[in-house]
């Protein structure tokens, strides 16, 4: 009796606890692996406050500050002050307190905050390998078997030829699954292999010396080039005796929750399109240029990429607006893309590098361009142009400059303006990919301009996917205190494994889809509305678009805490 009374109190002691700490941890947000030493630090404050003190963990008080003024961020509806921590370098263990309140928050400040989650970035990608066995040495408890060997896959109705007639059948191996369903769409890969290969060219230095533990960690090569590698490779099958691409190596519909190797549904090539040739032509002709170097260890590879883009970019010549249309025996992702001139600028100007081809001048003039995403690839075109200025001419880098500049000054501009200090306008179905491939552009813009305005913004949005958002949630698996455990992945949700497999970014909050989760209630604020839950397949969802651009900004500002400075 007596010990049942303790019991309940206990159990109660500990709800109060909870309750508490929980109230604590969302009034006060840091990111949760830690600030980066050398470099502007703000916490966002979301109680009515006039000011703050931070003590050390020996308990000395080494800064006292005013909040800023507050704001009001309308896509989470409500108002927030900033704590500006910037004066405090040095690296150690501290507490931030908010006066006249009883909220406080540990933070860390370390050298390289973002090292780890780089590489588990890249490493989410490997555990993603389509037909391929995860071995416990390189997978630990994610260990699994291998699914979809892709040997045998059927030409569907919607891609027969007279050479490659309905059921004909062909060996497509290899790749990352998507995202969280086991398909591979070449529109996503595009731009998804592209971002690693541009994580290669801005920083060699940073990415050459990560030992990611993959099977390929002793080859001779990068890691980051061998998980690249691994996709691109599958791409090259992806393509027809006439240079068409397919758009999808496909079920007819999703499978369930069940691992790989139990998902045994037939697969198809779907439809060969403009957008899927045209980004397959962009990232092989990007790919034969980088792989020049590596021309020892695989011999013939970059002159294959070469000859595949250049087919690709023929046949998009005589089939130029043949869109994707799903068709009504299909049900998996869509990717369909009505407007093409993006994939005609990106492409163009890889092609232009590659064979001396004209770059798309008309095209830079016209254009809008945005963040890239999946649909939105004109971004791409000039990042290559920019990043490989030797081969244009100074007027036509010039020209991209100034379109690529005006975009990345507007995506400051917002932030500084924001309560929260980043640039999203609109939380789109996978609003965090939108925040990293923002951070992404900035990390470019600074290496163009030499204006850390870009590397602290950057760095912001770091923040903000590891902590410093509305929901309170580190969006990466396996890294923070309070991160995103239920994700929409198969085999995250049907290994048995509490743990989520790691290194994967949530798609974040929006209200695109309202209903995934019929039984969970949702905030009517695009950043609030997130669930942590296996069902929320439009905000808990991951994908290789969306963890591309992680590894990007991950190693492009662990670079500048360590090798750079
Ligand atoms: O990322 C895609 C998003 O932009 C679309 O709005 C959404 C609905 O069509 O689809 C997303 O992509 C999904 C794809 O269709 C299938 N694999 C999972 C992708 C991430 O949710």
């Amino acid at each position: 009796m007596k010990n049942n009374y303790l019991m309940n109190l206990l159990t109660l002691a500990v709800l109060f606890i909870g309750v508490f700490c929980q109230a604590q941890t969302e009034s006060v947000l840091i990111p949760q692996t830690g600030y980066l030493a050398g470099m502007g630090k703000v916490a966002v404050i979301r109680v009515p406050a006039d000011s703050f003190w931070v003590t050390s963990a020996g308990n000395k008080v080494v800064l006292k500050g005013k909040l800023s003024e507050n704001k009001e961020w309308s896509f989470s509806g409500e108002k927030v002050q900033l704590a500006d921590l910037s004066v405090i370098s040095a690296v150690g263990d501290y507490t931030l307190s908010i006066r006249g309140t009883n909220q406080s928050r540990v933070f860390g400040i370390y050298q390289d905050p973002y090292g780890l989650l780089a590489n588990a970035a890249v490493k989410a990608l490997y555990y993603n390998r389509c037909s391929y066995p995860i071995l416990p040495e390189f997978g630990g408890k994610w260990a699994r078997k291998a699914g979809h060997p892709d040997t045998k896959v059927y030409v569907h109705a919607s891609a027969a030829t007279e050479a490659r007639p309905e059921g004909f059948e062909l060996s497509s191996p290899g790749g990352w699954y998507d995202a969280g369903d086991y398909n591979k769409y070449i529109v996503n890969s595009g731009i998804s292999t592209y971002t690693m290969m541009l994580a290669w060219d801005m920083y060699p230095e940073y990415w050459k010396s990560r030992n990611l533990n993959i099977p390929e960690s002793c080859n001779g090569l990068p890691d980051l080039v061998d998980e690249m590698l691994y996709n691109l490779r599958w791409m090259l099958t992806m393509q027809d005796t006439d240079g068409g691409v397919y758009h999808k190596c496909s079920t007819l519909q999703f499978e369930g929750f069940v691992m790989p190797d139990e998902a045994k549904n037939k697969r198809f090539v779907i439809q060969k399109n403009t957008a899927a040739s045209l980004d397959f032509a962009a990232t092989m002709a990007h790919a034969a240029r980088l792989l020049q170097p590596f021309s020892k260890e695989l011999p013939g590879l970059a002159d294959s990429c070469k000859k595949a883009a250049v087919k690709a970019w023929e046949w998009c010549r005589l089939n130029p607006a043949i869109l994707y249309t799903q068709p009504k025996d299909v049900g998996t992702g869509a990717y369909g893309d009505n407007n093409i001139s993006d994939e005609w600028f990106w492409a163009g100007v890889e092609m232009s590098l590659l064979t001396n081809s004209a770059f798309p001048d008309s095209l830079l003039e016209k254009l809008e361009f945005k963040t890239p995403t999946w649909n939105n690839v004109g971004q791409l075109g000039l990042i290559t142009a920019l990043t490989n200025k030797g081969q244009l001419s100074a007027e036509t880098i010039d020209r991209c400059n100034n379109r690529f500049m005006q975009y990345a000054d507007k995506l400051i501009a917002i932030a500084n303006n924001a309560a929260y200090p980043v640039s999203l306008d609109f939380f789109a179905w996978g609003s965090n990919s939108d925040v990293a491939n923002q951070g992404l552009l900035k990390m470019v813009a600074y290496e163009v301009s030499g204006d850390k305005k870009f590397l602290q913004s950057a760095i912001n949005d770091m923040n903000y996917l590891t902590g410093v958002n509305p929901t309170g949630y580190c969006y990466i698996t396996g890294f923070g205190e309070k991160s995103s455990m239920n994700i929409h992945h198969r085999p995250s949700g049907a290994d048995g494994i509490v743990d989520p497999v790691p290194g994967f970014l949530a798609g974040g909050p929006n209200t695109v889809v309202m209903t995934d989760c019929p039984d969970v209630k949702r905030s009517k604020f695009p950043a609030l509305s997130y669930v942590d839950e296996l069902c929320s397949y439009s905000t808990n969802e991951i994908a290789i678009n969306w963890n591309t651009p992680l590894v990007f900004l991950a190693g492009a500002v662990s670079y500048a805490g360590t090798l750079r400075y």
